[in-house]
């Protein structure tokens, strides 16, 4: 089947026939169903789906996120409507006005992100949500660009460095383009402040499998490659656009793509990998880094929400 249109104010289309079957559908990862939750009360107006790594960060991100958009009072903390799920937390800023974002944890990697993206897709779909946009908040490294840099991906590539990703069905490898949104993440990109103490920069993503050796790193428990390898590999990273290094933005605009939604990819670098492999540890440092994103997405979203999105 071919990819669906962009979802419309009739709302969400996914191109899956059998979903019109599934009236039970049990979004296990995130703790509901069709049957057990009013998904087009709860979820309807969502026009925002913010997703993250860590539980703790998109629990912060939707706290500030309500407190911009003025949806949470003072110190309120939105409550995690996946409670029932072990695996991944979901929290909502805006359950009145129209400004309605979900914030998702989908963990490290690919694998995991695509679970919690196949069944947020999903409950938005049964919700009847339309004209949905998602963005990846992470965090990642850099390739020749300050640490603490805001990297807004115009492009990614897989492991192999190919503007394709692979997913296995039947047996059999299936290769989906990554595709990018440059009008989405020029938006993006133009809601940095030359006040800002960072920049902001757009520029291609390589997406990887693996953190250690997949990222060219020797520090990892087993490893086959040299130092001459690493810095080889990542001068030619270098060479060919590529500003930064994460493990997730291949799947994430490849099935968001073939879903028909929109989406970005918007990462704060934590180390400049032409200089070390290692991570800083002061985490002062690195909170304050992880804002960064999380700044400029706010407002994004903000002036979407404003311009009457
Ligand atoms: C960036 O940080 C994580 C690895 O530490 C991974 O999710 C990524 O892409």
């Amino acid at each position: 089947m071919e990819n669906a249109n962009r979802d419309s104010q009739i709302g969400m289309q996914l191109p899956n026939p059998h979903l019109a079957n599934m009236t039970k559908d049990n979004l296990y990862h995130l703790g509901m169903s069709r049957t057990s939750h009013d998904l087009p009360a709860l979820f309807g107006d969502v026009k925002f789906v913010c997703l993250g790594g860590s539980a703790r960060r998109m629990e912060n991100f939707a706290y500030f996120i309500g407190q911009e958009l003025g949806v949470l009072s003072t110190n309120e903390r939105p409550p995690n409507l996946a409670s029932n799920s072990e695996r991944f937390v979901l929290y909502k800023a805006g359950p009145v006005l129209s400004a309605n974002v979900c914030i998702y944890e989908h963990g490290i990697g690919v694998p995991s992100m695509l679970v919690v993206l196949h069944e947020i897709l999903k409950m938005l779909h049964y919700a009847g949500s339309s004209e949905v946009t998602f963005i990846r908040i992470g965090t990642c490294g850099g390739i020749g660009v300050p640490p603490g840099s805001v990297i807004v991906s115009n492009a990614a590539v897989n492991g192999k460095l190919e503007h394709t990703y692979e997913t296995v069905v039947l047996g059999k490898g299936i290769q989906r383009p990554i595709n990018v949104d440059q009008e989405l993440a020029s938006e993006i990109h133009s809601c940095s402040r030359t006040e800002d103490p960072f920049s902001v920069i757009l520029g291609k993503t390589y997406c990887t499998d693996d953190f250690f050796e997949g990222q060219a790193r020797t520090g990892g428990a087993v490893c086959d490659i040299n130092d001459g390898d690493e810095h080889r590999f990542l001068k030619q990273l270098d060479s060919e656009g590529v500003k930064n290094i994460e493990m997730e933005s291949a799947g994430f605009f490849a099935l968001c793509h073939k879903a028909g939604v929109k989406c970005g990819v918007v990462c704060v670098t934590f180390i400049d990998r032409l200089s070390t492999e290692d991570v800083p540890t002061d985490t002062d440092i690195l909170s304050e880094w992880t804002q960064r994103p999380q700044i400029l997405v706010a407002r994004f979203i903000k002036k979407q929400l404003t311009n009457g999105v």
